[in-house]
């Protein structure tokens, strides 16, 4: 009897496949069961207890995961644009010449800084970003940008200058934890969020701070709630440093031990009128003090910010205040404090400079982390100056949609001279593409991301595919290796002896890739697309996408040996770096890659004096300028404050386009103060126009006490065209059609999204 169970365990664990979910940053770990008619639907989904990070926890978006992979809104061949506009479905060898022929001719008309490229991955899908490398080399395309341009780029300057690197909070251990314009409940992006979030929250010796405006389901866990005015935390946390210092509540030893330029940033505080910001921010007072007080007095504070004041007035102030309050309070480089963790590749490369281009070529814009900010884009574009973007790649993105003003970035993808698009869906950057090149979803094929922030164990995820692409559909690897043998750029020698050199085993392999990357500086640039192509199909099954990630553990390996050593990669970096490409191609689930202790983040600090550094003296006369600055205010036009891209229990960017996925707020309602809607003459569930300086759309209205007066709120990834026997059908309203460009951040570009000005009538 214990048998036949036991043997049916084993049969019943035998059809879960592990795989992760990508519809978050988090890439919790999943265990699926594939069914239906032709056993190519996702028809069970449980969390991976395997997986180290994620531990079995899957919130409720990962069970509908189905939704993305099947569905009429995949596509199945190359199309081509015709002059009229509409598109024809094109063979694989005419797409590859045709697209690999019209890039190289624009690259020779213009240079290949006319080229730009878009995108690289999603929320679970970064290896395109690699292969995708490969194409922009060989074209000479050195402008690129991605959703991080429009969000984090004013964080990774200030990180950048401050510490010299990226840094994270460690929520788990943490006795405060701190959260600024994010609702982890929903949005999650700290591993097993309701879990951590929940622990908190019951422990007295702990304390949740929530800074938001709206009573989110976070704030409602928090022990203090700052519920700021949307776009005044500027002041706000303006105030919080103003009693730090004037309170004397700053950890003095602590900075004089690993940092610099106290004395620079101090009389920046010390004057500052704590009580009119407060009345600003529309916090009381008191609870400021008390947040400041309790901040100081912890043994260890966690923090974090995200869109709700990235994209929003004075953003990159903003990171700077809150960095401030974290360093000024010591939190950082032990248990329970911000870290910086270990990577195996940067997503973007830190703060300005490195290889990339400082400014944009037209407007001259910040370039950071290799990225050109995403609101400047359509500027780039719509210009007869000579250094325009004339052509464009966009890879596993949607910025017709995604990106600011939509109206303007239509109409400046609508100018190219040649735009690309690489999706599996047909977007709605994909309807105005020359060519669109469908590719093998998420699930079929390798995949992994570099979102890998963890610590002091950090994890690397290479999924599996779990089914065969149909349709004679292939990865972005295959696509990219295809481009560069059209541009006669892929040596078939090199292939050869590389795949040869494998079969004989690690080391020799090793010595032939270096022997051939050092006599050829241009082997390096097409590295993934090579080792696609000599050892891909050598790998074990449903894993041919993971061989590019062999030159990344090898570099990986040289910057962190005494991390790899301790999570069991030790010896010769080289040695090390392969145990580790086995390692992470034979497991099931996800591998530690990296072991830390808490001191590593300070060895991590890099700026030039290798300690921290608290002035960032080019913010200063925003900073002070906050004491005469008129607080946003309401424009009897445009009285309402739209927040243009909420997180919800069912959005997820636009990765998955059906709307019968949304198990709840299909319809991707307008948030409202009872008491607004009231004036405006609405009920729940009636519908009014929301008009802002960029556009109008019809909405329907929910009725929350969780919004403040004078505050309303939109979903983001809404507005997304589905395919249906009757046509394309929109449903919600796409948040960008109502932002303007031009509303951005001085430092980063990155948008206002979060302060748009807005009006509300009722519809009749
Ligand atoms: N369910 C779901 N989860 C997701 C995603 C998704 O699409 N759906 N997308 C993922 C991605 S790409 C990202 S970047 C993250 C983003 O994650 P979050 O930044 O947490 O998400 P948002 O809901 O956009 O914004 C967070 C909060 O900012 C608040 N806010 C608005 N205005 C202000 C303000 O003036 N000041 C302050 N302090 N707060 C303000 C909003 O009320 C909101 O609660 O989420 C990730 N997770
Ligand atoms: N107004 C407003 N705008 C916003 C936001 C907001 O809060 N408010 N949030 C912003 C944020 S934080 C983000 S991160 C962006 C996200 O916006 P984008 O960076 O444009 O990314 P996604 O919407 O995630 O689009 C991912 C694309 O990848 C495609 N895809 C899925 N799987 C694959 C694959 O395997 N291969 C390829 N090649 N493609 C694939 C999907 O079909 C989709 O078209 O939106 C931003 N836009
Ligand atoms: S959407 Fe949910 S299940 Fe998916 S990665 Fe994010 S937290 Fe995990
Ligand atoms: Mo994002």
């Amino acid at each position: 009897m214990a048998e036949s169970i036991g043997q049916k365990t084993a049969a019943a664990d035998a059809d879960w496949k592990s795989t992760a979910c990508i519809l978050c940053e988090c890439n919790c770990g999943l265990e699926v069961e594939l069914g239906g008619a032709a056993g190519r639907n996702i028809v069970r989904v449980r969390g991976d207890d395997a997986h180290p990070a994620s531990q079995g926890y899957a919130c409720e978006k990962a069970h509908r995961i189905d939704f993305y992979q099947n569905g009429p809104h995949r596509l199945t061949k190359p199309l081509r644009r015709r002059a009229d506009g509409t598109f024809e479905e094109i063979d694989w060898d005419t797409a590859i010449r045709e697209v690999a022929e019209r890039f190289r001719q624009v690259r020779d008309a213009h240079g290949g800084e006319s080229i730009f490229y878009y995108g690289g991955g999603g929320q679970g899908n970064h290896l395109p970003g690699a292969y995708g490398g490969v194409t922009r080399k060989l074209l000479g395309s050195i402008h690129r940008s991605s959703a991080l341009a429009q969000e984090k780029t004013g964080e990774f300057w200030v990180a950048a200058k401050m510490l010299g690197g990226y840094s994270r909070g460690d929520f788990e251990h943490c006795e405060v934890g701190l959260f600024i314009g994010k609702n982890p409940w929903f949005s999650h992006g700290i591993a097993r969020a309701r879990v951590t979030l929940r622990a908190i929250a019951r422990d007295p010796e702990r304390c949740l701070i929530v800074i938001d405006p709206r009573r989110t389901e976070t704030a409602e866990l928090a022990d203090i709630h700052l519920q700021v005015r949307p776009g005044t935390d500027a002041w706000l946390l303006a105030a919080m440093l103003g009693v730090l210092v004037q309170e004397n509540l700053v950890k003095r030893d602590w900075i004089a031990e690993h940092g610099d330029g106290l004395d620079d940033v101090l009389p920046h505080f010390a004057e500052i009128p704590v009580a009119k910001y407060c009345a600003i921010a529309g916090v009381d007072e008191e609870l400021v003090r008390r947040a400041a007080r309790r901040m100081a007095a912890a043994k260890s504070m966690a923090t974090a910010e995200d869109l709700g004041v990235q994209m929003n007035r004075h953003s990159t102030l903003v990171s700077y205040l809150h960095k401030l309050i974290a360093l000024l309070t010591g939190s950082f480089g032990k248990k329970g404090a911000n870290y910086i963790p270990a990577t195996l590749a940067p997503l973007a490369a830190g703060g300005e400079g490195g290889g990339a281009p400082k400014l944009s070529p037209v407007t001259k814009s910040r370039i950071i982390g290799g990225l050109t900010p995403c609101n400047v884009i359509p500027d780039e574009i719509l210009t007869d100056h000579p250094k325009r973007y004339r052509a464009m790649l966009v890879e596993s993105g949607n910025p017709a949609h995604s990106l600011a003003d939509s109206v303007r970035m239509r109409e400046a993808l609508a100018a190219l001279d040649l735009l690309v698009v690489i999706d599996v869906a047909f977007t709605e950057t994909a309807k105005l593409a020359h060519y669109v090149l469908p590719v093998a979803s998420q699930y079929e094929k390798a995949e992994a991301t570099f979102f890998n922030f963890e610590f002091p164990h950090n994890y690397f995820h290479l999924r599996k595919a779990l089914l065969k692409p149909e349709h004679g559909l292939f990865s972005e690897a295959e696509l990219h290796a295809r481009i560069a043998d059209a541009l006669g750029e892929l040596p078939a020698d090199a292939v050869a002896q590389l795949r040869a050199a494998w079969q004989e085993g690690r080391k020799p392999f090793r010595d032939a890739f270096f022997a051939l990357a050092g006599g050829n500086p241009k082997i390096l640039a097409i590295a993934p697309a090579l080792l696609y192509r000599a050892i891909g199909d050598l790998l074990p099954e449903g894993l041919a996408e993971g061989a590019g990630l062999w030159a990344v553990f090898q570099i990986a390996a040289q910057k962190n040996p005494a991390s790899l050593a301790r999570a069991g990669f030790a010896g010769d970096p080289f040695d090390a770096a392969d145990a580790l490409f086995d390692a992470i191609i034979s497991s099931k689930s996800a591998v530690v890659f990296a072991v830390d202790d808490w001191e590593e983040s300070f060895k991590r600090i890099g700026t030039k004096s290798r300690r921290i550094q608290l002035a960032i003296p080019e913010l200063f006369d925003e900073l002070d300028g906050l004491a005469s600055e008129a607080p946003p205010q309401a424009d009897a036009d445009f009285p309402f404050v739209l927040s243009a891209g909420e997180r919800r229990s069912f959005t997820a960017n636009t990765i998955i386009r059906n709307p019968e996925w949304r198990k709840k707020d299909a319809a991707g309602s307008l948030r409202m103060n009872p008491a607004d809607a009231q004036k405006v003459g609405v009920g729940d569930g009636g519908r009014v126009r929301l008009t802002t300086r960029r556009g109008s759309a019809v909405v329907p209205v929910e009725l929350s006490d969780r919004m403040q007066p004078g505050h309303v709120s939109l979903p983001n990834g809404l507005g997304l065209g589905f395919p249906t026997p009757e046509g394309e059908h929109v449903t919600g309203v796409a948040p960008n059609e109502l932002t303007r460009s031009e509303d951005r951040d001085w430092v980063a570009g990155t948008p206002w999204h979060k302060s748009v000005a807005a009006r509300i009538e009722a519809c009749a």
